[in-house]
């Protein structure tokens, strides 16, 4: 026998708290562009989303698609410039960005989820006025802050059994605009607006560093802001301990930022005693 289904049973009866604590419980996560790698990767997420789904946890995926913006921006002899992460979006870019997002890639996460046996639904914020933004810095043209979040279509969605899956695409006051969201913030929007119990931010580090490389297990808001002051985080990982606090002082229980390419990283997570990446909570 070349694997021991002994210890598979003891795994899955050792998951009968876990399962039990998360009945019910809302879970955003946030997958990003860089996560989505290859089938495989794409698979095995959506399965880990159905499983979650299957236990009674009501799972919400907000997802990025930057890598996939870029490469259609290049095909289209667009330039792609960022400052402080996020990409500056005139007229032309951001129908790009809604283009590649809300079709492109929200459609492949979508199948990827009915693949492996669930029902997914995929919106942008757009749809049931979702999410609707400002514009967040002038020098960014059409890229939005969400300030009015309508997740009444989520609800309703979690009642049917349908997995949401959001096209991080804003409206705005004026119905006819269109606002290009960061991943990160969108999902921390959404989960702040739903009070989530966890959101997971997927990314492709194995969590926060402290001063000599070793990943924080546990972290509290305050511990964010002296590691932040004092620069040990840093660049990348500034825009989602940021999204973290904000979600944390709207409601949401815990945030958890983990490596999504470790395989069945979620559920590692959330139904095992060893939890991965770094758990912001207060
Ligand atoms: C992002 C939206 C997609 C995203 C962008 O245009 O690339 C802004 O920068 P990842 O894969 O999660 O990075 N929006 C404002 O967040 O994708």
């Amino acid at each position: 026998m070349d694997r021991d289904w002994i210890a598979t049973a003891k795994t899955l009866s050792e998951a009968l708290p876990y399962l039990q604590r998360y009945s019910g419980a809302i879970v955003v996560v946030k997958f990003g562009g860089n996560a989505m790698g290859d089938a495989e990767a794409m698979a095995e997420f959506a399965r880990d989303v159905v499983l979650m789904r299957q236990v009674g946890v009501n799972p919400v995926v907000v997802h990025g698609g930057g890598p996939m913006i870029n490469e259609m921006l290049a095909k289209l002899g667009i330039k792609s410039e960022f400052v402080r992460g996020k990409r500056v979006t005139d007229k032309a870019t951001v129908e790009v960005v809604e283009m590649v997002l809300t079709g492109l890639v929200n459609k492949r996460i979508v199948q990827a989820i009915m693949d492996e046996g669930g029902r997914a639904v995929g919106l942008s914020g757009k749809d049931d006025d979702l999410m609707v933004a400002v514009a967040d810095d002038p020098e960014l043209g059409f890229v939005g802050r969400p300030v009015e979040m309508n997740v009444q279509v989520l609800r309703d969605m979690f009642s049917a059994g349908i997995i949401p899956v959001v096209a991080p695409v804003a409206t705005g006051m004026d119905p006819n605009e269109t606002f290009n969201v960061n991943g990160d913030t969108a999902a921390g929007a959404i989960a702040g607006a739903l009070k989530a119990d966890r959101l997971l931010l997927l990314t492709d580090v194995s969590g926060v560093k402290d001063a000599s490389g070793e990943v924080v297990t546990q972290l509290s808001p305050e511990q964010v802001r002296e590691m932040t002051a004092e620069g040990t985080i840093a660049g990348g990982m500034i825009p989602k301990t940021e999204t973290a606090l904000a979600a944390l002082e709207q409601g949401v229980r815990a945030v958890v930022i983990l490596d999504g390419r470790l395989p069945n990283a979620s559920l590692l997570e959330l139904f095992t005693e060893h939890g991965a990446g770094s758990i912001i909570r207060s």
